[in-house]
């Protein structure tokens, strides 16, 4: 608050004490002040992705533990998500503005039942910017809208995300619906999330299970690429 004598001027701090009290921010929602940081590290040249990574996704991280320790409660891990979108508005059109050529299009959405979102926006982000175009589903989608966005979209990839460990099964509906039409092989299928990993991935018959947006971009490049040198593709 601008009468409060104790306020912390952002701008001041050096860059480890910024991105520490940035983590702060993040976790007592403070959307402004995470907006305010991101632009004063993107002013002393801080690259879009690391502000990402190293201060956002970095406090996010802090704000898990603690959620899953019963320490924080759904409405302030609410808060921080939101605040998290702020921050992330900003760097959403520096890391789209790459000027990657055109890599291919890919269709994601969270899967049925689930609400988490952040990243798979991350994921949407950097796919952008490193040239794909990306179509997002949003939340809670059923099998049916996927189907419905493959056939009017035709994408290269399709990606699903699911935090959940009850709703990570329901991938394995959606590609099971895929193969029941005869159209898995259409498409590179690429699966994330928290509780998910590589065995997950192989065992509903994804083609790779990605840790994080990066590896989600280095992998959608091998397929994409790998597709594109087979000669019926
Ligand atoms: C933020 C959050 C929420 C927010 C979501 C806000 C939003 N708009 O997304 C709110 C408060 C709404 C929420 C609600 C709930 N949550 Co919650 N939530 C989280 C939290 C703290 C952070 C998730 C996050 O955003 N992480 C940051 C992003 C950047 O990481 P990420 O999602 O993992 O994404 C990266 C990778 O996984 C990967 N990736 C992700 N998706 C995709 C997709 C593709 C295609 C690819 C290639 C890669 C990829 O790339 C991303 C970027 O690097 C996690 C804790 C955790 N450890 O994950 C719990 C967590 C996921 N939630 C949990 C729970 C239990 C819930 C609730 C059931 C709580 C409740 N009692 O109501 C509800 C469920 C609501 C629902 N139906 O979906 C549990 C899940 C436990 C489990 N084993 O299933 C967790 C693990 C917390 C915990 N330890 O208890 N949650």
């Amino acid at each position: 608050m601008a009468d409060d004598d104790d306020e912390i001027i952002l701008s001041e701090l050096d860059d480890e004490e910024l991105v520490a009290q940035m983590f702060d921010d993040l976790y007592d929602g403070m959307k402004e002040e995470i907006e305010e940081g991101t632009r004063i590290l993107l002013d002393r040249g801080w690259q879009p992705y690391d502000v990402l990574t190293q201060a956002l996704v970095g406090g996010m991280t802090v704000v898990g533990r603690d959620f899953r320790d019963g320490i924080l409660f759904v409405p302030e891990v609410l808060l921080a998500a939101n605040a998290m979108k702020g921050g992330m508005a900003i760097l959403k059109p520096l890391l789209a503005e790459t000027g990657a050529p055109r890599m291919g299009k890919m269709v994601i959405g969270t899967v049925k039942g689930d609400i988490h979102d952040i990243g798979k926006n991350l994921v949407s982000m950097m796919m952008e910017g490193a040239g794909f175009e990306v179509v997002d589903l949003g939340i809670n989608n059923a099998v049916e809208k996927y189907l419905e966005a493959l056939e009017t979209e035709k994408p290269d990839i399709l990606g699903m995300s699911a935090l959940l460990t009850t709703t990570m099964p329901y991938m394995k509906v959606v590609i099971d619906t895929m193969k029941e039409q005869g159209i898995r092989d259409d498409y590179i299928v690429l699966v994330g999330g928290a509780p998910l990993n590589e065995e997950f991935g192989k065992a509903i018959g994804a083609d790779a299970y990605c840790r994080d947006a990066a590896v989600a971009v280095e992998t959608a490049k091998q397929f994409v690429a790998r597709r594109h040198n087979q000669p019926n593709a």
